[in-house]
């Protein structure tokens, strides 16, 4: 399957649930990749642009706002991707913060279901401690990890290939299974890479096509008009 078949795929996704802990997660079957990356690192501007829908997944200019971990199916219940609640946002009591990491650091090395994750982070900002501590415990995990360097529409190509090659020596030193692409949700950019990546993944291959009709794709597409918002998240 090409990436333009796992996009029409994708296109189908659907809000599942929100769940302020893990313990109220889905059931741990089928296969799920989780986004995750620092607080207004542009995770849910993502998600809402690889499903092709304006407010599947909320973003905001208040960063820390996604405080629930939210799922969505992807045109199956067994093929899942995962909001993560963004980290280091400086507002959050510590006692929070303390209670997340262990959390996350639960998920990401306990979850059978769990089978990448795509860490985001803005390509004006190296990696930084909290990320590289996802790293490590998805590396304990055995996850494969592919970096998303988002907001790439705010940097000129040098730059953009400067920041990508500077991110690839720090996630080398990590030791540890990774890929790594530019993104821009503005501009749509890198939407068949992670497409291409989301699919081998979840094995989007494998699943029945049997809701992967044009006329859902169609209303995919009207949705992300604005002519048929999605607000199921709300
Ligand atoms: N220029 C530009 N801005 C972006 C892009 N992606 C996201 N943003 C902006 O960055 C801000 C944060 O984006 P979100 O998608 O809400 O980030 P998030 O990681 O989900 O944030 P939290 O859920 O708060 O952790 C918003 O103001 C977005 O409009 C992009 O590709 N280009
Ligand atoms: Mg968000």
């Amino acid at each position: 399957m090409t990436s333009q078949d796992f996009l029409k795929k994708i296109h189908q996704t659907q809000f599942l649930l929100s769940a302020p802990t893990f313990k109220l997660c889905p059931a741990d079957t089928g296969y799920e990749v989780a986004f995750a990356g620092r607080s207004n690192a542009g995770k849910s501007s993502a998600i809402n642009t690889i499903t092709h829908q304006k407010q599947l997944a909320r973003s905001s200019k208040t960063p820390g706002r996604t405080q629930m971990i939210n799922f969505f199916t992807v045109s199956d219940e067994n093929a899942r991707i995962v909001d993560l609640p963004g980290y280091g946002y400086a507002a959050v009591p510590e006692s929070m913060k303390i209670k997340w990491q262990k959390e996350l650091e639960e998920y990401l090395v306990s979850r059978q279901s769990l089978v990448g994750l795509v860490l985001m982070t803005d390509i004006r900002h190296p990696l930084k401690y909290f990320d590289e501590q996802m790293l490590h415990w998805a590396k304990d995990g055995g996850l494969p990890v592919h970096v998303l360097l988002t907001k790439a529409d705010k940097l000129k190509r040098g730059a953009q290939k400067a920041a990508l090659l500077a991110t690839k020596k720090q996630l080398e030193a990590l030791d540890l299974p990774f890929s790594i692409q530019l993104f821009s949700a503005l501009k749509k950019e890198g939407v068949h890479d992670l497409a291409a990546v989301l699919g081998d993944w979840l094995h989007l291959s494998e699943l029945d096509g049997n809701i992967a009709t044009d006329a859902i794709a169609d209303d995919a597409a009207a949705s992300f008009d604005g002519t048929q918002a999605v607000t199921a998240n709300d």
